[in-house]
């Protein structure tokens, strides 16, 4: 019997020490970043960057970027608000704190525009898009900002938005507001069709569906379906805390009459973008790795390639040239304090360029299938919270140089110009 259960304990002991080198390590250092080392701006002198402070730009998940006037869109909320109601929730469990509070969520989020180009101060450049035929929760108007995409119509000055709603839980029958600490939020995908130059947005529809679960970002992938994550393998529960262990996000599609989940087993899969070569960039907020996928004809991914990132990488954006932006967390752990107290705790942020290696010549280009098309991985910049705020989104307008940064719970953003 001793000999049976010290026998037990030492298999446990050695199936401990393997999991620590194995799956713990990985967790501790690479994916939390403890221990690791930040640069400092200053080590980066192409550019110059600025906290942009006065504009009321607070908890501001993502951003667009309009490349022929320079307008971007930013989807916003407040971080008091973030604190309570973020069905999202960081990845890692120190992270979890009470993000499910109906009570405390964001009643003003709204899109704002900020004209990045003009002339005069960045206070006379900012507008905020009116909601137009959108009812939100019992008629209030109000939504809950997360991911968003915008289309520019070829040949018009129409703008298609998508955007993740994440709506507290409303019973359809008695109208009662359920608990969403044991349902979890009711998110949506909603459509607006907006102008350029315009002060408000039209609802188009809400795409509410089964399996538009956890949803974190969306991107169009023609003029009328879209692709979006789902972040967690479930709502809320015990099986949503393994996530970040066995995997368990995904990447669905829907079109105008039905949707359908093209790809699962994603760990923490994030803000993916679709590229200027059609296809869809998955980042998965734990790996560092960017998964590069071919949306077949039955709506189904299929993985063509993978992107290492030296660090965990969010949400991505594509730039006029087609190069690929990441926002990268080289601290996640201060996530959770952030996400707690982000007017005093800014995570560092450091931001990844990811371009398709040229090829010389067509021959050489020919032999290169897209398959195996080399991704140059560089570091544009890096922070740790002097100056960016912890960022969730970022954004290149290849036109002027400048860098856009924002930050889910973040009360500002930052703009960053190049020196030379
Ligand atoms: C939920 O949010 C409301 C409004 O901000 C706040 O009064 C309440 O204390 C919060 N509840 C919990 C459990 O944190
Ligand atoms: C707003 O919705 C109402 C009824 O749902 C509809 O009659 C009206 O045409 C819509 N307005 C616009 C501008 O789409
Ligand atoms: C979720 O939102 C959809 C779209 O507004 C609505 O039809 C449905 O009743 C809502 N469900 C819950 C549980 O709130
Ligand atoms: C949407 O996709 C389904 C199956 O993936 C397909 O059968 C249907 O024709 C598509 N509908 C539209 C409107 O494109
Ligand atoms: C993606 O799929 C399309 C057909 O659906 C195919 O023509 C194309 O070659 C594929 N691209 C890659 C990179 O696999
Ligand atoms: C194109 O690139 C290949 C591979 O680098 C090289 O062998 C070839 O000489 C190049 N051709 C021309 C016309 O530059
Ligand atoms: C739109 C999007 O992808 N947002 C993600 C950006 O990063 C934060 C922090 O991890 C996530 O919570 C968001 O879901």
């Amino acid at each position: 019997m001793v000999n049976l259960v010290s026998r037990v304990a030492i298999v446990g002991a050695v199936f401990i020490a393997v999991a620590y080198q194995f799956i713990f390590k990985s967790i501790i250092f690479h994916t939390l970043g403890y221990g690791r080392k930040v640069s400092s701006i200053k080590d980066f002198p192409d550019v110059r960057c600025e906290k942009i402070t006065e504009l009321d730009l607070e908890g501001c998940e993502d951003m667009w970027l309009h490349e022929p006037t320079g307008a971007l869109y930013i989807a916003c909320s407040d971080s008091r608000s973030r604190t309570q109601w973020l069905p999202a929730g960081p990845a890692t469990n120190n992270c979890r704190v009470g993000f499910l509070n109906a009570t405390g969520r964001g009643l003003t989020d709204r899109i704002a525009v900020l004209d990045t180009r003009g002339p005069g101060r960045l206070a006379t450049r900012i507008k905020w898009l009116s909601v137009e035929n959108f009812s939100g929760i019992k008629g209030d108007g109000t939504m809950n900002l997360h991911g968003l995409d915008i289309r520019h119509d070829k040949n018009t000055d129409v703008l298609h938005i998508l955007l993740i709603n994440h709506r507290p839980p409303i019973d359809p029958e008695h109208g009662e507001p359920l608990d969403a600490t044991s349902i979890g939020a009711n998110s949506t995908i909603e459509h607006f069709r907006t102008e350029v130059d315009s002060d408000s947005m039209r609802h188009v529809r809400t795409y509410a569906n089964a399996l538009i679960q956890t949803p974190n970002r969306v991107a169009w992938a023609t003029d009328d379906s879209f692709v979006f994550t789902n972040d967690h393998s479930v709502k809320v529960g015990f099986r949503r805390e393994l996530d970040p262990f066995i995997g368990g996000g995904s990447v669905g599609y829907c079109n105008q009459s039905t949707c359908n989940i093209g790809y699962s087993g994603l760990k923490m899969p994030n803000g993916l973008v679709r590229g200027r070569d059609g296809l869809i960039y998955v980042p998965s907020t734990l790996d560092g790795t960017i998964r590069v996928f071919n949306l077949s004809e039955n709506h189904h991914l299929l993985k063509v390639n993978e992107i290492k990132v030296p660090l965990p990488v969010d949400n991505l954006s594509v730039d006029k040239k087609g190069d690929i932006y990441a926002a990268a967390f080289p601290k996640v752990y201060m996530w959770g304090e952030s996400s707690k107290d982000p007017f005093n705790v800014t995570p560092p942020t450091a931001v990844f360029r990811i371009r398709k290696s040229v090829q010389e010549n067509e021959s050489e280009r020919k032999s290169h299938l897209e398959m195996n098309a080399e991704y140059i991985v560089e570091k544009v910049v890096e922070d740790d919270g002097s100056v960016l705020p912890g960022s969730t989104a970022v954004v290149h307008d290849a036109e002027t140089g400048r860098i856009f940064l924002s930050g889910i719970m973040s009360p500002y953003i930052a703009i960053c110009e190049p020196t030379a």
